[in-house]
């Protein structure tokens, strides 16, 4: 019997296990899983790219740790400081997976600097140009997930989603990318290192959610729709 073409092999392999070589980032609070994320336009060396936005619970570790209050650059958005949903240091009750919110730029880059100090890896904010390529790929998605629009993959205005403000992060694996990337479209916006808002949040409609979509606001606002997701680059 002629043995099997590596390709087969390779093939039968990667039907059971993610298409994408996953990582976990740890030392510093919950855990972040990483996806792999190969080179492509514009994005000269691959990265690693949390599956997931920064959760209440993760961000917590970083206040908890160095009582950072984010007084260095505070919100611009009057009646939204930094964390305003927060009581005595804490998130909310039962909010701990959500994504964090209320961060402004300078609050997410002092994130990506506490964590890669305490955990040795280089961590920053996504570049605009990584952002896309992770949600777009190599055929261009108008979503994550593909060129339809479906309000049943992901949060976005309305509750016909199940959540009338933010959820879980994954809430929705539909949503994913094909390497298992979630909630890049819809949930929270992302803040990138061009200090830019990247893929919507959940109050908004579709248009807002494209993966090819890049908002513009003042760098100093926290408002409770503005959030984060990390790199980690290669080295
Ligand atoms: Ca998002």
């Amino acid at each position: 019997m002629r043995p099997l073409s590596l390709s087969l092999l390779l093939l039968a392999a990667c039907h059971a296990a993610p298409l994408a070589p996953r990582d976990r980032l740890t030392g510093a609070g919950p855990e972040h899983e990483l996806v792999w994320i190969p080179a492509g336009p514009g994005v000269p060396e691959p990265f690693w790219l949390g599956r997931c936005e920064v959760t209440q619970e993760q961000f917590a570790a970083f206040v908890q740790a160095t009582g950072y209050d984010g007084g260095e650059a505070p919100s611009s958005k009057p009646g939204e400081p930094f964390l305003g949903d927060w009581r005595d240091g804490r998130p909310p009750a039962g909010r701990e997976r959500h994504p964090a919110a209320q961060l402004n730029w300078f609050h997410a880059t002092a994130y990506c600097r506490w964590l890669a100090e305490r955990t040795g890896r280089p961590v920053r904010l996504p570049r605009d140009a990584e952002w896309s390529w992770a949600a777009m790929g190599a055929g261009g998605r108008r979503y994550p997930w593909g060129d339809d629009w479906d309000a049943r993959r992901c949060n976005s205005i309305g509750d016909a989603d199940g959540f009338p403000g933010s959820a879980p992060v994954g809430s929705f694996p539909a949503g994913d990318t094909p390497e298992g990337v979630a909630d890049l479209a819809g949930n929270i916006w992302e803040w990138t290192v061009e200090r830019h808002l990247r893929g919507g949040p959940w109050c908004m409609s579709e248009e807002r959610l494209r993966s090819d979509a890049i908002a513009q606001e003042d760098a100093m606002r926290a408002d409770d729709k503005f959030g984060l997701r990390i790199v980690v680059e290669v080295r």
